[in-house]
């Protein structure tokens, strides 16, 4: 619940007749209690700046000030923080965008000694182009386990340190299979032995799964991968899968992102990653295209060339980092971008 909200002026702004640029912060809420489980009272507050940017910052007496989120632009709507029943830290919020439809996040926080992870989150969705796409999911970092519209879910994803990104939540939304999109399937020869293939991309608003039927092997499903959200599939010309989506460079920055599939060596492997022009900060950057071929090992970032030494990591390496980190592997350096939080 919103305990009090309080109007003060940025921490510069000590009297009323001083001019400062600094925006004003509203102090939203503050909840006591042992956070850091030492035995002594902590504080965490939630303010938002007139320019909407949210920062939560804890108090703890055994570590000081430990900032939980600070790059967080919000309407305020749905936004709070509460003591859960267990001693933890709840955080709400909620967003309101056509593109991903409605959805209201709680997410559990709790201090392990270096920083506050998330160990629980419950969210709600309503998908605005497909309204029978909505629904609820209550899932537990700690135990791997979850309840979606009344069906229990699982996957092997552990409490990590908590942000707002796609480092941690997105995980969690992909276990709980939000915004699912109709699937997408082609067919073709796609590893070059005269047989037909098939390939599905199951997408979301979220993460993608991606799953290739061969006559070699039994079906390979690779998921989640490609976090982001609006997934689509394509072959190009030379008869190669190529998934692109909108990628979250941290909670603020996206931008449109395309692999191209190839078989090589035996397995499926990302050959090659596409970035395209994307807009950053404020005022606004733009940062210009980037593409990178992994089976040359050459680039191309705003018409300069570049060499790298990364390899065509497998579809099952891309999975496997998305699942840990929450983050797409093999970006090159030399394509710059935000950071990814
Ligand atoms: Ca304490
Ligand atoms: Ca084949």
């Amino acid at each position: 619940m919103l305990a009090f909200w309080v109007l003060v002026a940025a921490q510069a702004m000590s009297s009323a007749d001083q001019q400062s640029d600094l925006p004003e912060v509203e102090i939203r809420e503050e909840i006591v209690g042992d956070f850091d489980n030492d035995g002594t009272q902590d504080i965490v507050r939630l303010t938002m700046d007139d320019e909407g940017w949210v920062r939560i910052t804890a108090e703890l007496s055994s570590a000081g000030l430990v900032e939980i989120h600070s790059d967080h632009r919000s309407s305020g709507s749905g936004l709070g923080i509460e003591t859960s029943e267990d001693g933890l830290i709840r955080y709400h919020y909620s967003s309101n965008v056509a593109s991903r439809g409605n959805w209201a996040n709680a997410d559990t926080l709790e201090y392990r000694g270096d920083a506050f992870y998330i160990v629980h989150r419950t969210t709600s969705w309503r998908d605005g182009n497909n309204p029978s796409n909505r629904g609820e999911c209550d899932f537990d970092l700690r135990t791997g386990e979850g309840v979606r519209n009344g069906v229990e879910v699982s996957a092997d994803i552990k409490p990590r340190r908590w942000s707002p990104s796609t480092a941690s939540g997105d995980l969690v939304s992909a276990a709980c299979r939000e915004f699912v999109q109709d699937d997408v399937v082609l067919s073709g020869g796609f590893d070059g032995d005269g047989s037909d293939d098939r390939v599905t991309l199951d997408g979301g608003s979220f993460a993608a799964s991606l799953t290739i039927e061969t006559s070699r092997n039994d079906p390979q499903r690779y998921s989640p991968i490609f976090i982001g959200s609006g997934h689509e599939m394509a072959l190009t010309s030379h008869g190669s899968i190529q998934v692109s989506w909108w990628h979250s460079f941290g909670p603020v920055n996206h931008a449109p992102m395309t692999a191209t599939i190839a078989y090589r060596d035996g397995a499926f492997r990302v050959a090659g990653l596409t970035r395209e022009a994307m807009q950053v900060g404020y005022p606004v950057t733009v940062i210009p295209r980037c593409d990178v071929n992994f089976l040359t090992g050459r680039g191309e970032m705003g018409g300069e060339s570049f060499t790298t030494d990364l390899p065509a990591i497998t579809l099952e390496e891309m999975a496997a980092h998305a699942l840990e980190t929450g983050e797409l592997a093999n970006y090159p350096p030399q394509c710059g971008g935000p950071a990814e939080d």
